[in-house]
């Protein structure tokens, strides 16, 4: 703090464009006749990052200054996307850089589209992860990320033939301007070996040493986080494996080259690619070990970033909150028992009064298929420090139940951090659950679902525990950023006060129905429509006509989403124009987009299902004009940029009670697209703020869905009695759509006559009725733009700006 403060930097054109020429001749070497325009986009990078510097320092300088407690996100995905319009934005600069660059001769939308996305996340849970880190720097909660510098983010896909295709993607590839390597910040990451009896140094009775057998060098690259009007920027941490001998050089003089850089590709391997599946765990030893590396690694940087500021480490609950973003991290409980145990001389009981209050975990997802186990003989070998405290947490935890609580067999079992049904097994919900102070899911209905299932026995536990935290997402990104058109208009129209406050988008109620704001709103509408449209073309190669009702499904595929309840309902809607060419049909295009977990086969036959129906109605003459169907490959975040604002219908169709919240949801309504859903996840939430009136809720509910599973479901005789159903799927699998192989969709087609466990017959006449109504709705065009700006006038409350304020004063205790 006696530091002299950086003069602020001036923010006219001129100005920015002397920093860009500067940084483009001292930093790329180059002067603007040479410069490509990868160098024009580093150049800008450069000037951003250095104007955010400044205030990073401020940031961190402020916290250490206050003795601040500090929220520590620990995330195995960060699904970032591109950061420099994001930064750009949120420095206020987005007009002037724009001029700077203009008078050097560059357009600043075409360097903009060469940055790649940082894709170091699946789908939902990592997209919220960077809402929330953005999130927090807005609303000045001092945080680090904590995740891992894959070098093969999430895959890139191609559609061949219909069939997606998985290639690496090389966002490194450039180099990446944002990120800051800290040599200084590296730690030993320990597997396997032995665990000896104790230490003979006077540290505590429960202290032992772990000896591991492997032992590689965790390094931190830091990317700076700035939030809105760059109030305060926060850490992106992001780990990289080293070796701790890069080449083992006697091994290479004595000519065994490969042998020589074992190690080192082992390391490289560690940290080198994600995972690409979403729901259902990958179980594979690497994944383990990527766990471990990064929790390992991050909550040493924790422990000893506290001990150097605050000397006790038993102080650590009122200076961090760690929270754990699913259980991927959750190996992180028994790690830090072992640095407070074994490192710094605490008992179990101490260590445990340390950890439980500093920790919080969310849960993502009830899929009985995704709640992570490991198998015990891995666990112990990779890490048989941490089993053996597990086993003793396990201990405390069950005779408590047993004596404290008075449990019975059935509940014990359930309880326990051991699955005894099969293999034995580590629960890693439980040690989650049992090792922090609060447990979060990410809707209501999720959060009451995780209380009656699989919780419900910790729950009676420990009944304060669980609770809600509805997911929000950033209005800078997914408003402001992929929409200045209708930032522009809402500026004009109700002032700026959303900006900063998203709520504040309920003065828009008022105009819903002005039709000279309706003509503006659909004007805007059009326009990110016809964006979108010209996208199609440069990549697909497809004319898609911009007044036509665009309907939108875009995530990851999976059953459960039930991309197939609309494939089949879009087969169905075919059957119809073609035999009753003489209805109002109204003109819609339905769009998809969304990559399947390499190894989840039916996902993949989905979307070759949606590429071979795409190929039929496409070129079928008798429907042209008034049905489309497009597969869009490769779904990103830059990608959804452009899709969320063209949309007008948005497709929330999961099984009711199997989708924990949705964020696409949430993004949709609030660029102004009417939903079409089931009571499920947010979208509960979502009609509770928009009114029944402007949502078209259809389908079972979540009660319902699991009535059905109970008993007395059959789905054939549901089939049998619904006309357009049974002659889509008769379509579907006798090969209308698949000529060249007539039962490729047979076991597709079959899963829904035989169990139906995604209630796809179940739902089908309420999803087809509801999507005539879409329709109706559609041809009055007063009454549907009334309906979408109600969307986005009270969808304010789904900022992950509420979402992190309410984080931050009901786990946290950071009260920003
Ligand atoms: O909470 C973010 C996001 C939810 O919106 C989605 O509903 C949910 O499916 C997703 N969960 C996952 C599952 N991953 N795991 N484990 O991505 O989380």
């Amino acid at each position: 703090s006696t530091l002299p403060k950086p003069t602020p930097r001036a923010t006219d054109p001129a100005v920015l464009a002397a920093e860009i020429v500067e940084r483009l001749t001292y930093r790329s070497g180059k002067n603007a006749a040479a410069a490509k325009p990868h160098d024009w986009l580093a150049a800008v990078i450069n000037v951003i990052r250095d104007r955010i510097i400044d205030r990073w320092i401020a940031s961190t300088q402020e916290t250490y200054d206050e003795g601040g407690k500090r929220v520590y996100y620990l995330s195995l995905e960060f699904l970032i996307g591109r950061l420099m319009r994001d930064a750009v934005s949120n420095l206020g600069l987005m007009d002037e850089m724009r001029q700077a660059l203009a008078s050097l001769g560059v357009q600043l939308d075409l360097i903009r589209e060469l940055e790649p996305d940082a894709a170091l996340g699946n789908g939902g849970l990592g997209r919220l992860a960077a809402c929330f880190m953005e999130s927090m720097a807005t609303v000045d909660v001092p945080a680090y990320g904590y995740g891992i510098r894959y070098v093969n983010g999430m895959f890139r896909q191609e559609i061949h033939d219909g069939w997606q295709i998985e290639l690496p993607e090389t966002w490194l590839a450039h180099g990446n301007p944002w990120e800051f390597e800290r040599r200084e910040s590296s730690y030993e990451i320990g597997f396997g070996g032995i665990v000896e009896p104790s230490a003979a140094d006077g540290s505590g009775d429960d202290a032992r040493v772990w000896k591991p057998g492997e032992r590689l060098i965790a390094t931190a690259y830091d990317t700076p986080v700035v939030g809105w009007r760059a109030e305060r920027v926060n850490t992106l941490r992001l780990w990289t494996a080293t070796p701790i001998d890069p080449i083992l050089l006697d091994r290479f003089n004595a000519g065994d080259h490969l042998g020589a850089l074992a190690e080192s590709n082992k390391a490289d391997s560690l940290a080198r690619v994600l995972y690409p599946a979403d729901s259902n765990p990958a179980g594979q030893e690497l994944r383990l070990r990527q766990e471990y590396f990064f929790s390992s690694a991050s909550l040493q940087d924790i422990v000893r970033r506290h001990v150097q500021y605050f000397g006790d480490i038993r102080t650590l609950p009122e200076k961090a909150a760690i929270q754990l973003n699913d259980t991927h991290p959750a190996v992180s409980i028994a790690e830090m028992m072992r640095l407070l145990i074994d490192e710094h001389d605490l008992s179990f009981d101490e260590a445990w009064a340390v950890t439980q209050p500093t920790f919080g975990y969310t849960n993502h997802t009830l899929l009985p298929e995704a709640l992570e186990t490991w198998p015990v003989p891995l666990f112990e070998r990779l890490l048989p420090r941490h089993m053996q405290l597990v086993y003793a947490i396990n201990a405390r935890l069950l005779i408590q139940a047993r004596r404290e609580k008075g449990m019975d067999d059935r509940a014990i079992a359930a309880i326990s951090l051991i699955d005894e049904t099969g293999e034995r097994r580590v629960r890693m919900a439980n040690l989650a659950f049992a090792g922090s102070h609060s447990v979060n899911g990410v809707a209501a209905l999720h959060t009451e679902l995780m209380k009656q299932t699989v919780f419900a026995d910790l729950h009676r536990m420990f009944p304060d525990r669980i609770n809600n935290k509805t997911n929000g997402v950033t209005p800078r990104r997914w408003l402001q950023q992929c929409n200045p058109e209708l930032t522009g208009l809402l500026r004009e129209t109700i002032g700026d006060t959303f900006l900063d406050d998203t709520e504040a988008l309920s003065a828009l109620d008022a105009f819903a129905d002005d039709s000279a704001f309706q003509a503006k709103f659909k004007a805007v509408k059009r326009t990110k429509k016809a964006a979108l449209s010209n996208l199609l073309r440069e990549r697909m190669g497809l004319k898609i006509d911009p007044t036509a009702l665009f309907d939108i499904q875009i995530k990851r595929i999976h059953e459960y989403k039930r991309q197939l309840l609309n494939i089949v309902e879009a087969v169905a809607l075919y059957d119809q124009i073609r035999s009753h060419p003489e209805k109002d049909w109204q003109p819609r295009v339905k769009l998809f987009g969304g990559k399947a977990a390499p190894s989840y086969h039916n996902a993949k036959l989905i979307i070759k299902l949606a590429n071979d129906v795409a190929r039929v109605i496409n070129h079928d003459p008798a429907v042209q004009g008034l049905l489309k169907i497009v597969f869009v490959p490769n779904y990103n975040v830059s990608l959804a940029e452009v899709m969320m604002p063209a949309a007008d219908l948005s497709e929330q169709i999961s099984t009711a009670g199997m989708e924990a919240s949705g964020t696409g949801n949430m993004k949709f309504a609030l660029n102004g697209a009417l939903t079409i859903g089931t009571l499920d996840g947010a979208n509960i939430e979502i009609k509770d703020h928009v009114g029944d009136e402007n949502i078209m809720i259809f389908g079972l509910t979540a009660e319902e869905v699991t009535a059905k599973r109970a008993g007395g479901y059959n789905p054939r005789e549901t089939i049998e009695g619904s006309r357009e159903l049974s002659q889509a799927l008769s379509a579907i699998a006798s090969g209308v759509f698949s000529p060249d192989d007539r039962d490729r969709y047979r076991a597709l087609t079959d899963g829904i006559y035989d169990h139906d466990w995604f209630m796809v017959a179940a739902d089908f006449d309420a999803y087809h009725t509801a999507q005539r109504a879409v329709d109706s709705l559609w041809a009055d065009e007063t009454a549907w733009y009334s309906k979408t700006i109600r969307n986005t006038a009270r969808v304010g409350w789904f900022s992950s700006d509420r979402t992190i304020r309410q984080y931050a004063s009901e786990i946290w205790g950071v009260l920003p």
